[in-house]
């Protein structure tokens, strides 16, 4: 997929668009990410114009499979929302040490007023405490070209930068002009080629390693910041020797269309800072304010730095978006009571949504519900109401374990952990391990939540579909085995709309028992059925034909890749018994159970 040009070669692209697209005129060679709003579409859109992107379980694989093809002189880009790169913190503070051969761009998309997302934390703060080299683009345009500035700093600090969006820059359309004509081949795009160079004492982080390590990368810091200083992607546009505003981001336009004639410092290399130019600047005029979303971070750095400043008041704008008509009273120091906005329609489940009658049933058993991110939060919204606690991905095993740990024996019997498909295999495995390691005496119940899909986010594959990022059929794993593997004894599966009863009747008696006991409530998304539906057919129609010219010995449902009688392939044994396992325990493995599905 091409996007259409119009007569002066100017495209209308979002930011996140716009990254795609530069991702492939940069010769990436590797896009990797988990979904997560406001970033999904980059990875997305890096694929539909041919360029090669997977999403990984979670953030934190993401980023170093990213890091492996770093290591291996590659350009690579990995995406992920604001949260995201919590889970990828302990890959960031150390391969900042380590640094990459290739060009290694972690980008990440900040959500100041959390449109759809469980807090606003401010990734600048990241930056820093990483030392971990920060762009901040503030249109499509600037995303499209710092992308390009952020590989040439990567490449020539050898360091992994991050590349921070904002909600607004993602997804707002503006003209960009692009720097190779649409459908530039690979080769031509100065990328280095890939190749292994043996470095040990470079990439393996031990101490003795990676005390070298954190000296060498405080003097590129050094080295970079004075970059910045010289030749740095930031700008000072002159006009009033009143007013001057030291700004980045999506926070720029509004100050130009809040303040046209205010002088300004406008940052597109944010860490490490060019204090000097900001030094510079605020001495150039009467009055220096800081426009920032946000945290205070800036403010709070020229601050410390010496410089007199000012900045917003924190007890206001410090919460939500910045917008035209809040910078416009953040100039005239106006902190008076913002009028509220007006409440709209809350988001509820789609009618017929799978996740309705499993809530319906935990509701109905009056069940303390350890919940978790996707679709299914909506259910703690009325008019159901049944789920009393949500944090961050993959918190409902572990939080619903702990409640199990202390509450009374009639409280702790009635803590069931729900969480979604692919919530699941991003952080809650390490969760179900612990339930049967640590297993609370009155036992424990987890309800996942199959919809073959990650709904939330726009209906993204995950490893439990069966199907990669662009649709190609994949190994599909199955929950069942990894449950028991894990060593739960109880493990049913069930459809939630067509055996409501019986899910009723065997979450009580689960509930009762004082044992570990995994639910699989398989039905898939409304929305995404009859995509997958079609994804089967054709994956049937494969089957057969392949069915026809060769089979192993392990019986209609094995995908272990046997010839006839033939020896096994290495690393396939353990499908073929997890299929048989699940087939003589009556399993539904194969698809989501739904009729509907398996026409
Ligand atoms: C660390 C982190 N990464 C990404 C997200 C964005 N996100 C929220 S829920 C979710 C997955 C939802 O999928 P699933 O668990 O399958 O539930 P469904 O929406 O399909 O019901 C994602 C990717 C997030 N909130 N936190
Ligand atoms: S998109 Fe799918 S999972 Fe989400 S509420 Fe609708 S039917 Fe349910």
């Amino acid at each position: 997929m091409q996007p259409s040009q119009d007569s002066s070669g100017r495209l209308l692209l979002s930011g996140n668009e716009a990254v795609a697209l530069a991702a492939l005129h940069c010769g990436v060679a590797l896009g990797t990410g988990y979904p997560g709003t406001p970033s999904t579409e980059i990875l997305e859109g890096f694929g539909a114009l041919g360029g090669k992107a997977q999403w990984a379980p979670n953030e934190k694989v993401a980023a170093e499979v990213a890091l492996g093809a770093a290591f291996a002189r590659a350009r690579v880009i990995c995406t992920m929302k604001h949260v995201g790169l919590n889970v990828a913190a302990d890959v960031l503070f150390t391969m900042t040490y380590s640094g990459v051969d290739g060009g290694y761009v972690l980008i990440v998309a900040d959500d100041p007023g959390m449109a759809s997302s469980q807090n606003e934390q401010d990734s600048r703060r990241y930056a820093e405490a990483a030392a971990a080299p920060m762009f901040e683009p503030a249109d499509s345009q600037e995303a499209y070209d710092l992308l390009r500035t952020a590989f040439e700093v990567s490449e020539r600090w050898h360091l992994p930068v991050l590349f921070r969006l904002t909600t607004r820059v993602c997804h707002s359309k503006s003209p960009v002009t692009p720097r190779f004509p649409v459908g530039v081949a690979p080769g031509e795009t100065g990328a280095p080629s890939p190749e292994f160079i043996r470095n040990i004492a470079g990439r393996v982080m031990v101490p003795g390693h990676a005390k070298p390590a954190h000296k060498r990368l405080r003097a590129k810091l050094a080295d970079l910041q004075a970059w910045n200083e010289a030749e740095g992607p930031n700008r000072v546009e002159r006009r009033s020797a009143v007013l001057g505003v030291i700004t980045g981001g999506i926070s720029y336009h509004h100050v130009r269309e809040a303040a046209p004639d205010a002088s300004i410092l406008k940052l597109g290399l944010s860490y490490p800072l060019p204090m000097k130019t900001l030094r510079d600047f605020a001495a150039s005029v009467e009055r220096c304010v800081v426009i920032e979303e946000n945290d205070p971070w800036l403010a709070t750095a020229c601050r410390a730095a010496g410089l007199t400043v000012e900045s917003k008041d924190d007890a206001i704008f410090r919460f939500g978006e910045l917008t035209v008509d809040r910078v416009r009273r953040i100039l005239a120091r106006d902190s008076s009571p913002e009028p509220v906005p007006p409440r709209g329609k809350p988001p509820e489940l789609c009618a017929g949504c799978p996740h309705r009658s499993s809530f319906e049933v935990l509701k109905e058993l009056d069940c303390i519900v350890s919940g978790d991110i996707g679709c299914y939060t909506l259910a703690a919204l009325p008019p159901i109401a049944a789920m009393d606690m949500m944090i961050d991905m993959g918190a409902a095993v572990g939080m619903g374990l702990g409640l199990r740990h202390v509450l009374p024996r009639d409280q702790a019997k009635r803590v069931v952990s729900v969480i979604g498909d692919s919530t699941f295999l991003h952080g809650g495995l390490p969760g179900l391990v612990e339930m049967a390691y640590n297993p609370p005496a009155t036992g424990h119940v987890l309800v996942i939540l199959d919809n073959g899909t990650t709904a939330m986010t726009g209906q993204q594959e995950h490893p439990g579909t069966g199907r990669q990022l662009d649709g190609a059929a994949t190994y599909q794993v199955s929950y069942e085995a990894m449950a028991r593997a894990a060593g739960v004894k109880n493990v049913v599966t069930l459809n939630p709309i067509r055996e409501k009863a019986r899910f009723k009747e065997l979450l009580a008696e689960a509930l009762r028992k004082d044992e570990l006991t995994v639910f699989i409530a398989r039905s898939p998304c409304i929305l995404a059925a009859g995509r997958i539906v079609a994804w089967q057919k054709e994956r049937q129609a494969l089957e057969a034909a392949a069915e026809e010219t060769a089979s192993c010995a392990c019986g209609p449902d094995c995908a272990c890749g046997n010839a006839p009688g033939g020896a096994k392939e290495d690393g396939l044994e353990e499908n073929c018994n997890a299929a048989s396992t699940d087939a003589a325990a009556g399993l539904d493995k194969a698809g989501c159970g739904d009729p509907a599905l398996q026409s």
